[in-house]
């Protein structure tokens, strides 16, 4: 039986990866203790180092004093860890099944720039959904915990990107309904506007020299002098946009002024 001081989430509150653990974690309801890292300051503390030196990310799993890292390697360790705790399991027992929702879960994961982009990963997700309660069908299950937390963006998408999910998505918005209705998603979900709040302070505070007050050539300069190298290649030169327009793009995006 899981107790307080054997169980460890490290994780920053607006973190959408962490937000899986730790609805994962109240779905299987297993009690754990909360070390806040807090994203907005640039370095790593001494607890993500030591538990999750490849990554230096978050969120980790502390199980018995040993990290587990990785979102969604995490919300299926907890389900085969306490998967007959409380409820159904939340990974399919089916393998294709089982397969499928994770190809869905890594989906949902892909990093998008433009807003056709993400309107065409939302509208995919809306289809695999289908007309089911959930996208392993009648219960909630991995699926949807891998993909809820990106809903509290959709506020957000709506202030800059004119996006309005309730039109563009309908049926993605009730399986949002639905998922809200559980206590595990309430009490982890943040509100749309305390995470658009968040991120514009966040990418105010990361990301960009311009906007983070770090000069790249100086913190890395090996880095620099391989990405110059590399813009020296014709293929480089002829996919990479350009920097200042990424930036502009990212600035909307945001919401930076
Ligand atoms: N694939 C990883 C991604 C985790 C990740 O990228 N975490 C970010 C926050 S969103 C992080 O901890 N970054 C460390 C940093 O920004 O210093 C997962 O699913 O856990």
């Amino acid at each position: 039986m899981a107790n307080e001081e054997e169980v460890v989430c490290v994780d920053f509150w607006c973190n959408e990866f962490g937000m899986r653990v730790r609805i994962a974690l109240r779905e299987k309801r297993v009690g754990f203790g909360f070390v806040e890292e807090d994203l907005r300051i640039r370095e790593r503390s001494e607890l993500v180092l030591q538990m999750n030196p490849v990554h230096r990310s978050i969120p980790i799993l502390i199980h018995r004093g040993r990290p587990i890292c990785g979102s969604l390697n995490i919300v299926e360790y907890v389900d085969e860890m306490w998967g007959q705790k409380s409820g159904a399991r939340l990974l399919p027992v089916d393998p294709l099944e089982r397969a499928n929702a994770r190809f869905w879960a890594d989906f949902g994961d892909e990093k998008m720039a433009a807003k056709e982009e993400l309107l065409y990963h939302l509208k995919c997700l809306e289809g695999v959904l289908g007309e089911k309660d959930f996208f392993g069908g009648k219960e909630f299950g991995f699926l949807d915990v891998a993909l809820i937390p990106f809903s509290t963006m959709f506020y957000g998408y709506k202030q800059h990107g004119g996006i309005d999910m309730t039109t563009e998505c309908p049926r993605l918005m009730s399986w949002v309904g639905r998922c809200e209705e559980r206590k595990s998603v309430q009490s982890v979900l943040p509100t749309g506007l305390d995470m658009y709040d968040i991120h514009k302070e966040f990418y105010a505070f990361r990301g960009y020299e311009q906007h983070g007050g770090f000069d790249l050539e100086e913190e890395c300069p090996d880095l620099i002098q391989c990405v110059k190298r590399c813009k020296e290649r014709e293929s480089v030169r002829h996919v990479l946009p350009d920097e200042d327009e990424m930036y502009e793009l990212h600035k909307k995006w945001y919401g930076i002024e």
